[in-house]
């Protein structure tokens, strides 16, 4: 062995050996439990950064640790190529962005490799390849088949002076990008996916995924937005009468106007003789309809002049035109109640419309200040005073019912998934507009419809458009002269069905096969909780579309969610542009990747931020440097253990103290395995670090053992020593492979580092039958005694006072005191 913690030369050629022996290329064993362990994806940005070093060190450590315990463990790795950052690189540097990613990736992938993590190459792929995306289109055209996938008009960013397409991340302060142009709201047709068919699917199925932290599942539930109401109708004279959507029925007798949205058909209508109410919808196709932007806006509208008629109590209700009311939710038109609704308070505010409250609210309630929204039972609201809330519901639903005014409905906040991109960086969809025909899907045959890569960007409009040899096509129906979609997928299509790919990947005769039955769902998923809406529901929306196509068994994809916290400098995000930001291959060089590794977990729980410190790497590194120090000191003693016959060591018969060293030992074990099973992984570190301060305590333990005649080797303190060694080495190899398989090697223990089982707990090693308790004369310890566990506080004092060393130094004094503090400590106080 070196001398000195070599780590570059440790980490190259533990990494050669693993490649050698391909020991992380893995094919379905129906033997074995099945393990499927998969980080996010990257996006192939050019450099790694520590968040990745966090991410993939994570799911390093946990299918390691899953193959420690004997389960066939699959950890794949590839690449999220499609997107906006690849076309904007190509603009400033020139370049087509097929060839800046697989750059990219080549980089990357060298940084990965040095990593060491244990990923089975041979199933990585890249989503821009058409033998990936070939599949989500074919998946796509089956969608347009079954009617689940359909074309409709829908709002994008429109620059008017460049004449194209922004994404939203191209609209800065309202702004083109590139033109500077303030930015219109314009409608186009685009391609949708009905997720909204499986709304309650996705809802249910989230209290299922009990290993999904609960954070999650609650945002999803919230962006999902299930909400039962009723549909009211309000007759409108000389007109159609005007439904509206209330998830507060109990609210009916408090309405003081109806408002409906700027571009709802009854406004449009009316508009039509309304000037100002012309104006004002003019206006408001300007503004953006997001919920965060509608809850700030400043509540404006404007009188239609229509009235409409109260369904119980057949007063005349005047009917506004209100910019917080979105057309695409429920009706498009709300009864607005201000005594009780926020939004209809403010609106009611500013144009002086009367407040009618309902529900019983302390009676200190100031009606001027805020509406007051809880639930409470009805007042004012005729024979159904008194009711609470669930009652009222109920009554007024039948109430309206009867008369048919009023249906019971279920509304979704969650809308279809708009998939079409005006970008050029994408997977094409597959369709195909014939005259004849009209909108024909590709065949599958004909698949897939290929990106050309060769392009050049002027960074207006989409290639494409200008590629008369992608777009000009036959019609697969007719064969007339036809042309095809030009816009993309968005990018979320590609990261929704990856981790199902990498059990088929080689597969080109079909999306997936038998084996994505075998692996899926993935036993463990890991990633950012930036993703925890828009990609998680994504994902398990195409797990379901593909289920329904036979292609996996089950309803969800990720069994478990691992969502860590960011990585922090100075308490704040790292970021390019705050040039905060870590080399992590500066780093690697310096002191290796194990270090990086070891530091990534041990700093902080996974879930948690970790705050980023150069002294705390220093430290890691340190650790890393005794162990190989120790290691070297103990080689020859611990080689020999290991090349011998070992006798049977029959613990009980051994000191106290050594059995003491024993029982912490497992004790140690058994908190690292009971950490690392519940993923808070820092502790397991802290776990091995205690371990290694046992180890050398018994090592000086052992210097000063007086030598016996029994060879070294059989003696129970040496074995003592190799068998804490050899957990200490099992325990940190998830983390620190490279410098554990070094060790294991070196130290010539039998078989490789990387099929050594996870140690088990010795059955006895926790049985306490003595304990040590520490003598101290005067307060200063003097000695440490062993007695049984069951003995009496007497019997220990005697035993404290019979103490050869205690009786030192007591010598000709006079005992005045004991003083006993259980299982502890015994103090004898002495004078002369
Ligand atoms: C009367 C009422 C009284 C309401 C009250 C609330 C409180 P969720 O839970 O999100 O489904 N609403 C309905 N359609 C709307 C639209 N297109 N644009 C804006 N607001 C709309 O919210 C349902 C409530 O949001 C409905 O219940 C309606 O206002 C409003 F004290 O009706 B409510
Ligand atoms: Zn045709």
């Amino acid at each position: 062995m070196q001398e000195f913690y070599n780590h570059q030369e440790i980490e190259q050629q533990t990494q050669h050996y693993w490649d050698e022996k391909q020991l992380y290329r893995i094919t379905e064993n129906l033997s074995k439990e099945k393990f499927y362990c998969l980080a996010m994806f990257p996006y192939p940005s050019g450099h790694l950064h520590v968040g990745h070093v966090r991410n993939y060190t994570l799911g390093d450590v946990i299918a390691r640790y899953q193959h420690l315990k004997g389960k066939n463990v699959m950890q794949p790795i590839g690449w999220d190529a499609f997107g906006l950052p690849a076309e904007n690189a190509a603009i400033k540097h020139n370049v087509p962005p097929a060839e800046w990613t697989y750059k990219n990736i080549d980089h990357m992938r060298e940084q990965l490799k040095q990593l060491g993590f244990a990923y089975d190459w041979s199933r990585e792929f890249t989503t821009c390849q058409p033998e990936y995306y070939r599949w989500e289109q074919w998946l796509f055209t089956r969608l347009v088949e079954k009617g689940l996938a359909y074309k409709k008009n829908a709002v994008v960013n429109w620059d008017p002076v460049d004449k194209t397409v922004l994404a939203n991340e191209q609209v800065v302060d309202g702004r083109g990008w590139r033109s500077g142009a303030l930015v219109e709201r314009k409608e186009i047709p685009q391609w949708f996916i009905k997720i909204t068919a499986y709304a309650d699917e996705l809802l249910d199925g989230l209290d299922t995924l009990e290993g999904w932290p609960e954070q999650v599942r609650t945002m999803q539930r919230n962006w999902i937005g299930r909400s039962e109401g009723l549909q009211i109708t309000f007759p409108v004279a000389d007109a159609a009468p005007l439904q509206v959507f209330t998830t507060r029925p109990d609210t009916l007798f408090g309405v003081s106007y109806l408002a409906i949205a700027p571009q709802h058909p009854l406004a449009l209508a009316s508009a039509q003789n309304n000037p100002a109410l012309q104006k004002f919808i003019e206006e408001c196709k300007n503004i953006e309809v997001s919920e965060s932007a509608l809850a700030t806006l400043e509540k404006r509208g404007v009188n239609t002049g229509l009235t409409a008629t109260h369904p119980l109590t057949n007063e005349e209700v005047p009917i506004w035109c209100a910019n917080f009311v979105v057309m695409d939710y429920g009706t498009g038109a709300v009864m607005s109640v201000p005594a009780h609704d926020q939004r209809d308070f403010e609106f009611a505010q500013h144009y002086d419309l009367p407040l009618k409250p309902v529900l019983s609210a302390n009676s200190a309630w100031d009606y001027t200040k805020t509406a007051y929204t809880e639930r409470s039972p009805l007042i004012n609201s005729a024979e159904f005073d008194g009711l609470a809330f669930d009652a009222a519901f109920e009554a007024i639903a039948t109430a309206l019912e009867n008369k048919q005014l009023a249906e019971r409905q279920i509304n979704y906040r969650l809308r279809d998934w708009g998939v079409s991109r005006q970008r050029y960086w994408g997977a094409p969809i597959p369709i195909i507009y014939c005259d004849a025909c009209g909108t024909v899907p590709v065949p599958a045959a004909d698949l897939p419809v290929r990106l050309p890569e060769d392009v050049t960007l002027d960074g207006v409009n989409s290639p494409l458009k200008e590629i008369p040899e992608f777009y000009h096509t036959q019609c697969p129906t007719c064969g007339a002269a036809a042309t095809r979609e030009t816009d993309t997928f968005d990018t979320f299509m590609e990261s929704s069905w990856y981790y199902a790919r990498f059990a088929s990947y080689d597969q080109n005769s079909s999306m997936l096969d038998d084996r994505a039955k075998y692996w899926t769902p993935v036993d463990q998923y890991i990633g950012g909780i930036e993703h925890a809406v828009m990609h998680l529901l994504y994902a398990r929306f195409l797990h379901k579309l593909m289920r329904d196509e036979g292609l996996v068994q089950t309803d969800e994809p990720f069994i478990n969610l691992l969502t860590q916290g960011m990585v922090l400098k100075d308490g704040t995000k790292m970021s390019k542009s705050k040039g905060n930001t870590v080399d992590p291959k500066l780093l690697i060089e310096k002191y290796g990747a194990d270090t990086l590794r070891l530091f990534s977990i041990f700093t902080a729980p996974p879930e948690q931020s970790l705050e980023w410190s150069d002294s705390g790497v220093e430290g890691s590194y340190k650790f890393l440097k005794r162990l190989w120090a120790f290691s070297v000191k103990h080689q020859t003693q611990i080689c020999s253990i290991n090349a011998a016959d070992r006798s049977y060591v029959n613990w009980k018969e051994q000191s106290s103290e050594l059995q003491t060293y024993r029982r912490e030992l497992y004790q140690i074990l058994q908190q690292a395995t009971f950490d690392i099973e519940r993923l808070q992984l820092n502790t397991v570190v802290s776990a091995a670090m205690k371990l290694f301060n046992l180890l050398v305590e018994l090592s000086h333990h052992q210097a000063k053992l007086p030598a016996s005649e029994a060879p070294f080797v059989q003696q129970p303190v040496a074995r003592l020593l190799n068998k804490m060694l050899v957990v200490l080495l099992r325990i940190l190899y998830p983390i620190t492979p490279h410098i554990t398989t070094r060790l294991w090697k070196d130290l010539g223990y039998a078989g490789k580092m990387h099929d050594a089982y996870w140690p088990k707990m010795a059955n006895d090693a926790l049985d306490i039958d003595s304990i040590n308790i520490i003598v101290q004369v005067n307060g200063k310890v003097r000695s440490k005694i062993s007695v049984p566990a069951e003995a009496s506080e007497d019997d220990i004092k005697a035993l404290a006072l019979a103490d050869e060393k205690a009786l030192k130094f007591i010598a000709q004094n006079t005992v005045r005191k004991v003083i006993y503090i259980p299982s502890k400590l015994i103090n004898i106080v002495v004078s002369a």
